[in-house]
């Protein structure tokens, strides 16, 4: 009897920290029925000395992030609606942008449309208008702004302070000066936290203990790669001209105010001004002397102003404000909080011990969001919101150690308000992953990008002759404006072409591979992928792998290398982790990463099959190898698999080795492609030629936001398969109402970077914002750019859309796909 009522009541869950994050949580949770919460911190209530604490609470929801905007726009629209005894939980401001240099300008363009894209109101106004919304301007020191309407500012202790009531209100209970000391578990899930008050039972652990958390994270064995920050926050003195503006219920009245050229931002508080910067070097706190200095500290979270940073800041802010020439600073702190390597949030659970959650790294801006995805991952399994972005597992094992942590979130500080380009890479801690080619790449002139720690070229300057003499014979390279030009060669345009023409080696190593053995091999990828796998062995099938309610989580090759032994590639860490989860308890299927353990060059082109041939004892022809086939052979003496795949949609290879052989392998096909003059192509000419033929690219184009319907991938759905993950939610699907479609541009000299917005056009009418752009690039083939970008499914071929590319308008049109070889001629010879 007692056990049955057990079983029926809803999990307890211990929330780790009373911030804006946990309490945040504690509501969801609570809201959703699951009433038998705890939450714990080691401060007081609600002014916890968290970050939360003293975070002046700027919300700027634009974000070059849909993922982030989505997070930030719920928390705007939650704490509108929170009410307070005190006061206002949101001030609706607005908030204002300003640019003082060309650049930034330009950028706010950029900026402007992420917020169309994303369904944010903003518009860009003249330098007047801003002074205008805003008087305390100069004017004369800006270009222009961006100003978001529904902008404003969290007063958090009170946005805590409600959402916990409304949590008690269902049954939570908070308790302060309670702190976590570690994570008690029986080996494969958590059973309950330490306190300095004994110990917790719980089912569900939940550290929402901001920069703490990966100390505690740490002690289960868990890498949560956060970096403390220092951050600069300072209020002046009374304003004259502000005095009488406000009130002490007000507080602020103008917008928000970011002056991101010179890493400031501002508001008011009542008749002074509060001064935000990021332009100091970074601060990374120690969290060993940190937590020794600051104990029984009411602020934990709060440093020393430390006055010579702020120096510049303050000049900087005299100028843009002229008023405070006539004030000083009176009051400063340098504020900790948490950083990661990619600036995104981490969000997930413990993959070894189950019950134990994670939500970190999380600004005010996004706590909500946060917290509503966090709530329906736990109790529903699947958040609503897509959330790959912030997944704890995205991480690849190169950002697992002290270094890499905090060198990259340290960058992630640096960049926070740079205008950051989207294929800038890293530049610290290069060199880590280079593929068995690397040497040659060089030799080559490879410009490398860097990706999931792998040293990946770009582009080949070697080519640089060659894309001279196809320019001679009238292959056109349009200019390019500055911005779409950084990170672009012309050369890439020539390695395109000749792939087409004639035959390109690419390196493909980075491809995360996996190999799946076992006896259960078959039926664990049977139910975790969309297609058929059980076939011949020497099969490929391209498959998706979907998650609970049918969105996208993965597209996938899955090879059939033996009865028992698959290789699949795979889009990254995250794949891993999902397969990983799913491993069946009895031991009778593995999986292994086997990426860096192994190589990859893909052979493509209408001359590959004379250029591999001669190399080969078994029959490369059309009939004797077909298309997604693999087989295991030899190129001379070097042991291969070949797989007949080709990402780029030309006929050829992907051919797979053991790394040892990596260097051999490459030499005895550059030599045998001599005669056809092989060329190595690089990263930008490979994306053209995927787009051209219609293929998406996971966590770009398509995500598990997406049905297979919607990203025109059904084709790899098999219905009649008996049981699948995410088979019953497409059942159940209601027909999706946006569509990835491809659009091609009608000026040749048109380019987008992705993210931009697409508005339809009604008989030359610029109409609403219908959708955005995800990936595209310049074909050499068409001469044109294409893209992909997500519209109504009332869209179809022959419809003319017009996009936004940092305030420049370009016309396309919806087009049928693929855009080049539709026939699949050019693949199946
Ligand atoms: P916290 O508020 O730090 O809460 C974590 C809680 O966990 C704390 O209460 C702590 O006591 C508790 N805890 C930790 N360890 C334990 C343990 N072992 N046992 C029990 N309890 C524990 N964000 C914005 O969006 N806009 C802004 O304008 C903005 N400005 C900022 C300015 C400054 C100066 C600073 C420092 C931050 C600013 N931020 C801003 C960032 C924002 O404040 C934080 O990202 C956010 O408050 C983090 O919330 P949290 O709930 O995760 O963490
Ligand atoms: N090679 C291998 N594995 C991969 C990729 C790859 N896994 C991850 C990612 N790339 C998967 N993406 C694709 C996308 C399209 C194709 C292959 C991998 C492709 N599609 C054919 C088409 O749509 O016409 C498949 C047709 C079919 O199902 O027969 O080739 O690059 N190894």
């Amino acid at each position: 009897m007692q056990q049955s009522e057990d079983l029926l009541a809803a999990p307890k869950v211990v929330i780790i920290g009373a911030g804006i994050v946990g309490s945040s949580l504690a509501d969801e949770i609570t809201a959703r029925g699951w009433t038998d919460v705890t939450v714990l911190d080691r401060g007081p209530l609600f002014a916890t000395g968290g970050s939360t604490s003293h975070a002046p609470g700027l919300v700027f929801q634009t974000n070059p992030s849909k993922t982030m905007s989505e997070f930030a726009k719920y928390t705007v629209e939650k704490f509108s609606a929170l009410r307070h005894p005190n006061g206002w939980a949101f001030n609706p401001t607005g908030g204002l942008e300003v640019a003082s240099t060309p650049e930034r300008w330009a950028d706010l363009h950029r900026k402007a449309g992420w917020a169309q894209s994303w369904g944010i109101d903003g518009e860009l106004l003249t330098a007047g208008q801003c002074a205008e919304l805003h008087p305390l301007l100069d004017a004369d020191r800006i270009l222009g702004g961006f100003r978001t309407p529904t902008d404003g500012l969290v007063k958090a202790v009170r946005a805590v302070e409600a959402q916990a009531q409304a949590a008690i209100a269902r049954g939570a209970i908070f308790r302060p000066h309670t702190e976590v000391l570690g994570i008690v578990d029986d080996g494969s899930k958590v059973t309950g936290v330490q306190t300095t008050d004994g110990v917790v039972a719980a089912d569900v652990v939940v550290c929402c203990a901001g920069f703490w958390g990966a100390q505690l994270a740490k002690q289960v064995g868990l890498v949560v790669p956060l970096v403390p920050m220092a951050h600069q926050y300072a209020t002046t003195g009374r304003i004259e001209p502000l005095v009488g503006r406000n009130t002490e219920a007000s507080e602020a009245g103008l917008p928000i105010l970011r002056h991101q050229d010179q890493d400031l931002y501002f508001r008011e508080h009542v008749d002074r001004i509060g001064i935000g910067y990021y332009g100091h070097d970074p601060m990374p706190v120690d969290m060993s002397t940190l937590a020794a200095d600051t104990a029984g500290e009411q602020m934990p979270s709060m440093l020393p102003f430390t006055d010579e940073d702020f120096i510049p800041a303050w000049r900087e802010s005299m100028k843009l404000l002229p008023v405070l020439t006539d004030s000083k600073i009176e009051q400063g702190f340098n504020g900790i909080f948490s950083f990661t390597p990619d600036g995104f949030s981490i969000m997930g659970e413990h993959r070894e011990l189950s019950g134990f959650w994670v939500a970190e790294a999380v600004w005010v801006t996004h706590s909500a969001g946060v917290a509503k995805a966090t709530a329906e991952w736990i109790i529903d399994g699947t958040p609503t919101t897509e959330v790959h972005e912030c997944d704890l597992y995205r991480f690849e094992d190169v950002a697992s150690t002290d270094e890499f942590i905090l060198t990259t979130s340290s960058q992630a500080f640096v960049e926070v308000y740079d205008i950051v380009h989207p294929h800038q890479y890293r530049e610290a801690l290069r060199g880590l992953r280079t593929s068995p080619f690397y040497a040659r790449q060089q030799e080559l002139g490879a410009f490398f990008f860097e990706g999931g720690g792998w040293e990946r070229p770009a582009w080949y300057e070697a080519n640089a002759a060659l894309a001279q003499r196809l320019g001679s014979e009238g292959l056109a390279y349009p200019e390019r404006d500055e911005w779409s030009a950084k990170f672009w060669s012309p050369i890439s345009i020539a390695e395109a072409h000749w792939t087409r023409q004639r035959v390109a080696m690419y390196d493909m190593t980075p491809l995360t591979r996996y190999e799946v053995a076992g006896r259960g091999a078959v039926a664990l990828l049977q139910r975790l992928t969309t297609n058929n796998v059980d076939k011949s062995v020497g099969s490929v099938t391209y498959t998706m792998m979907l998650d609970e309610t049918g969105g996208v989580r993965s597209d996938l090759t899955v090879a059939r290398l033996a009865a028992d032994r698959f290789q699949v590639g795979a889009n990254g860490p995250m794949d891993f982790d999902w397969i990983t989860r799913h491993l069946p308890d009895d031991g009778s299927v593995t999986v292994r990463d086997v990426t860096g353990a192994t190589c990859c060059v893909g052979v493509w082109g209408p001359a590959a099959r004379g250029l591999v041939q001669p190399l080969c004892q078994d029959d490369l022809s059309h009939e004797g190898f077909k298309y997604f086939r693999a087989l295991a052979t030899h190129l001379g003496s070097i042991p291969v698999t070949m797989m007949r795949v080709s990402y780029v949609g030309e006929l050829g290879w992907e051919i797979y080795a053991d790394a040892a052989y990596g260097a051999a392998l490459w030499d005895l096909l550059w030599s045998a492609g001599a005669e056809y003059d092989v060329i190595a192509a690089g990263r930008i000419a490979f994306n053209s030629l995927r787009i051209e033929k219609g293929y998406r690219s996971w966590g770009t184009d398509m995500t598990a936001e997406h049905l297979p319907s919607a990203a025109g991938l059904d084709f790899a759905v098999r219905m009649a398969k008996e049981e699948f993950v995410g088979k019953a939610a497409l059942e159940q699907a209601p027909a999706p109402e946006k569509m990835l479609r491809s659009i091609v541009f009608h000026d040749p000299t048109a380019v987008v970077l992705g993210k931009e917005p697409v508005y339809l056009n009604d008989d030359g009418h610029e109409g609403e914002c219908v959708g955005y752009v995800t990936s595209a690039a310049y074909s050499a083939t068409i001469g044109r750019s294409i893209a992909y970008a997500w519209l109504p499914v009332a869209t179809s071929p022959g419809d003319v859309v017009a996009v936004d590319y940092r305030g420049s308008r370009y016309g396309a049109t919806v087009h049928e796909e693929p855009v080049v070889d539709p026939e699949m001629n050019r693949i199946r010879r």
